[in-house]
């Protein structure tokens, strides 16, 4: 007799948010003077293409969390660490 029972293993969803929040919270200096040249505390689109030529308008959108058309420093340590963008505190 064949008895084996088949039982469904409990799929771990963690959420991407949530690890993502705590990442943040280590890396909150992610915007740099280097970046936000008129010291608003946010990077714009043109601002960041100064730094980085291959940002297409798209990214930035994508990077654009909130969608008020600007990066803050929330919106930014989230792109550099999934890699959207090269960490700007690492020296070239
Ligand atoms: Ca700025
Ligand atoms: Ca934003």
């Amino acid at each position: 007799m064949d008895g084996t029972v088949s039982i469904g293993k409990p799929m771990k969803n963690v959420t991407l948010v949530a690890a993502l929040a705590a990442t943040v919270a280590f890396s909150a200096n992610a915007m740099t003077t280097e970046i936000d040249t008129d010291g608003d505390g946010m990077a714009s689109l043109s601002e960041l293409l100064v730094s980085y030529p291959e940002l297409t308008e798209e990214l930035f959108r994508e990077m654009d969390t909130d969608g008020d058309g600007l990066i803050n420093d929330e919106e930014m340590a989230i792109a550099v660490d999934l890699g959207m963008l090269a960490d700007p505190d690492i020296d070239a």
